[in-house]
């Protein structure tokens, strides 16, 4: 009898074969298709991290903790001085600042160390066959071949993370097609290089794709009153800086915040953690990835980057996010007990947000709309 991982490497050449038609229809070659594929691995790797991908439930202060630590500050301050003169030329040409630019770099690949190298088409071929997320990873696989096609890259240079990220700020290859840039005038657009060139302009491009604003913070950390209402936190609600001034929210130095334009409050970690007030940058910050640790994460490190202090307030230790099967849980508890959460797909967006608020409302809680562990065991 065979084992099930040779019953998958068989599955996988089959897959490939059959793949190879859809390849052809969207306008890849054979020439392209058989160099790519040549030595091309199932790989049991990919398919464990995708799996485990949704239970990364680390709490938010050893994720920052390791997002802004101060030798990921130090290397980010050390490489603005290297790379001044090319910063400076992708400021003037995509209106993105050094110390943004600078802080995907670092958080993405921690200034090019860990550009990833499995192989790109193994590693999207396997994730494309194994189906949990098919048609998004065949995409993908499309988009490589594409690229492959072009010669922006030789196929044994094109390497990435275990989920197909390539290069020094890590871009998938759809985002690749749509925005990558050719910087140094070579006539390559070439991500993966030891010079970082192509990949960090690429990466203001895209930003600039997604309407950054030159000179605009992505957010300020705010103070709050005691006995503030949280109701109003949340990316739902906007109101002017002065607004905000109005109900006593302001910066760390109890100043008003100036008037970057609307602002959310958000409070990643509910009541008791770091407040911010967050502008229309933080939306273009979340286009390169949504998770909110993550937006905060580059928008904190690029501070850190251009000199600014360490937060003001401290994260929760210890505090861990909820797992799916936890969200979920929740979900199901609060429209139970009458807090329709609008579904239950373990997804905490507004409709959540709105639920756990007005639950906490009718229990005399701080309504910060916050998933914590707290709340579910409450609930249990
Ligand atoms: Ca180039």
């Amino acid at each position: 009898m065979s084992s099930p991982a040779n019953a998958d490497a068989r599955g996988f050449s089959n897959w490939i074969a059959n793949f190879r038609s859809r390849a052809n229809a969207a306008g890849i070659s054979d020439r392209t298709f058989n160099a790519a594929f040549q030595g091309a691995q199932y790989l049991q790797d990919s398919i464990d991290r995708d799996r485990n991908q949704s239970e990364f439930v680390k709490p938010l202060a050893d994720y920052m903790a390791t997002a802004a630590s101060d030798d990921r500050v130090r290397n980010g301050r050390a490489m603005l001085q290297q790379h001044s003169r090319l910063l400076s030329r992708i400021e003037a040409t995509y209106n993105v600042e050094p110390h943004v630019v600078l802080a995907v770099w670092g958080m993405e690949s921690n200034y090019g160390q860990r550009r990833g190298n499995t192989p790109l088409i193994s590693t999207l071929a396997t994730l494309a066959y194994d189906g949990r997320r098919g048609r998004f990873f065949e995409s993908q696989l499309i988009a490589a071949l594409k690229i492959l096609q072009n010669g922006d890259v030789a196929p044994r240079n094109m390497t990435g993370s275990w989920a197909g990220a390539m290069g020094h700020t890590q871009f998938i290859p759809t985002s690749y097609e749509a925005y990558a840039v050719d910087f140094t005038g070579d006539g390559r657009r070439d991500i993966w290089a030891d010079d970082p060139s192509d990949a960090l302009a690429s990466t203001a491009a895209y930003f600039r794709r997604f309407g950054w604003q030159k000179g605009q913070p992505w957010g300020v950390e705010v103070l709050l009153p005691r006995g503030f209402d949280f109701s109003q936190t949340g990316r739902s609600v906007t109101r002017s800086p002065a607004a905000w001034a109005q109900v006593g929210v302001g910066d760390v130095n109890g100043r008003a915040v100036p008037n970057y334009g609307n602002a959310s409050l958000i409070t990643p970690t509910g009541a008791g953690g770091p407040a911010f007030l967050v502008f229309r940058n933080f939306d273009v910050i979340s286009r390169y990835n949504n998770a909110e640790a993550y937006i905060i994460g580059v928008g904190h490190l690029g501070d850190r980057i251009r000199g600014m202090d360490k937060l003001r307030s401290q994260w929760p230790a210890g505090e861990r996010r909820l797992r799916r099967s936890e969200r979920t849980e929740l979900q199901q508890r609060l429209t139970n007990a009458g807090f329709s959460t609008g579904g239950v797909d373990g997804q905490i967006g507004p409709n959540t947000r709105a639920a756990i608020k007005a639950y906490q409302a009718s229990r005399g809680l701080p309504q910060d709309g916050h998933p914590s562990y707290g709340l579910l065991e409450r609930l249990r």
